[in-house]
């Protein structure tokens, strides 16, 4: 299949590319990223010639049009991805959640090409601490912050296309990803790197909000498995049992690092902050045999501190930056 990956500079892109290229040699990849303060080239620098790469915006509807039109199908990784900054500044997550899908969903439409549409586990809203349920695919949509809410927009969007358009498109839902390449805004990188820089990690409120982490490649082999059996039209959810409170991923680094217990400081929450997120990844499971591969959150954990440690020139130029923001917000 030629495949149109968007988002692919990022995070999460970025290790699918890695994946099909090594896995899925029989595809033939684009990337188009707009190359935003998320996005990094030398998260693909591995992969550059056995892949095409595009700098764009995903809103462009002239590019996307031309990049959809020579595509069998698109993986829809772009999006503005981070709470904090969807806060502070929730244009972006707009212009590029929302409207940037709109774009594709008319590009995909026009050419009667397949979509698979990356989201995440917070369209949901939260769970209680103590509540033994899990998000599934019937969980009402009650998503919290702008970032979560634009998500949340955007797959309402792809389920309209499908029923109003019969676009062939399927949506996979996700929980919290840890792993490689992963930016220093957000939570586990950028503890790792406070360590490494000297800092002193940094923990929102009391630290018991929960999340249910997965590693990247698990989430990847599960888009992988969507785009080769899904069936049109369906929400798949994808999750490990991963669930560990902050506390105790900060307890597991500083140990992992070295640090004394108590070697961080508490900061101020985040507003409407989520306190957990399950996912049941049954019909995942039962329906197309997925099943993850790392099941030691530790273990994945140490993998990704030592990746931390031994490419410290992809994230040391971002780390300052990003530091100076969060001290500005008093976190
Ligand atoms: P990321 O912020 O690391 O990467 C986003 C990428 O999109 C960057 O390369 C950026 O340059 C690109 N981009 C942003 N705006 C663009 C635009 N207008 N046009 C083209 N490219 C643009 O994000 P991530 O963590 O890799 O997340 C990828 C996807 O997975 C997102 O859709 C996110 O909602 C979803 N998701 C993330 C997680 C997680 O834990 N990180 C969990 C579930 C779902
Ligand atoms: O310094 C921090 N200290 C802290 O306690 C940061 C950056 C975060 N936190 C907390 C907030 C969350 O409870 O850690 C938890 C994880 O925070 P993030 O890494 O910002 O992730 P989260 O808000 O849970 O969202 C992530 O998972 C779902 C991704 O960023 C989203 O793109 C994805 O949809």
């Amino acid at each position: 299949m030629r495949l149109l990956v968007t988002g692919g500079a990022g995070f999460i892109g970025a290790n699918f590319v890695h994946q099909t290229v090594r896995e899925h040699p029989e595809h033939d990849v684009t990337v188009l990223d707009a190359l935003t303060y998320a996005g990094n080239e030398a998260s693909l620098a591995e992969v550059r010639d056995r892949i095409r790469f595009v700098r764009g915006s995903v809103s462009d509807g002239e590019l996307v049009d031309q990049l959809v039109g020579e595509a069998d199908a698109v993986v829809h990784f772009a999006a503005e991805s981070h709470n904090d900054n969807s806060l502070a500044n929730p244009r972006p997550f707009l212009d590029t959640n929302v409207i940037g899908t709109y774009t594709l969903l008319e590009a995909v439409r026009r050419h009667g090409v397949r979509l698979h549409h990356i989201s995440t586990d917070e369209v949901y809203g939260d769970l209680e601490l103590d509540d033994p349920a899990k998000f599934t695919p019937e969980t009402p949509y009650n998503p919290s912050s702008p970032y979560s809410s634009t998500k949340a927009a955007s797959d309402l969007l792809v389920r309209a296309w499908v029923r109003s358009f019969g676009v062939h498109a399927t949506i996979s839902n996700c929980s919290n990803n840890y792993g490689p390449f992963q930016h220093v805004e957000k939570f586990i990188p950028r503890q790792i790197t406070n360590v490494l820089t000297g800092r002193r990690p940094k923990l929102y409120g009391a630290g018991e909000n929960v999340r249910d982490w997965i590693h990247v490649e698990d989430h990847n082999a599960a888009v992988h498995l969507i785009l080769e059996k899904g069936r049109a039209g369906e929400t798949y959810l994808i999750g490990a049992d991963g669930e560990v409170n902050n506390r105790d991923v900060l307890s597991l680094v500083l140990e992992l690092l070295g640090q004394p217990a108590d070697a961080y400081d508490h900061v101020t929450d985040r507003a409407g902050h989520d306190l957990r997120y399950a996912i049941d990844a049954g019909k995942l499971r039962d329906e197309l045999g997925w099943r993850p591969r790392y099941t030691n959150f530790r273990e994945g954990l140490a993998a990704t501190v030592d990746w931390y440690r031994a490419n410290e020139a992809w994230w040391r130029p971002l780390k300052d930056q990003v530091e100076a923001a969060y001290s500005a917000r008093g976190q």
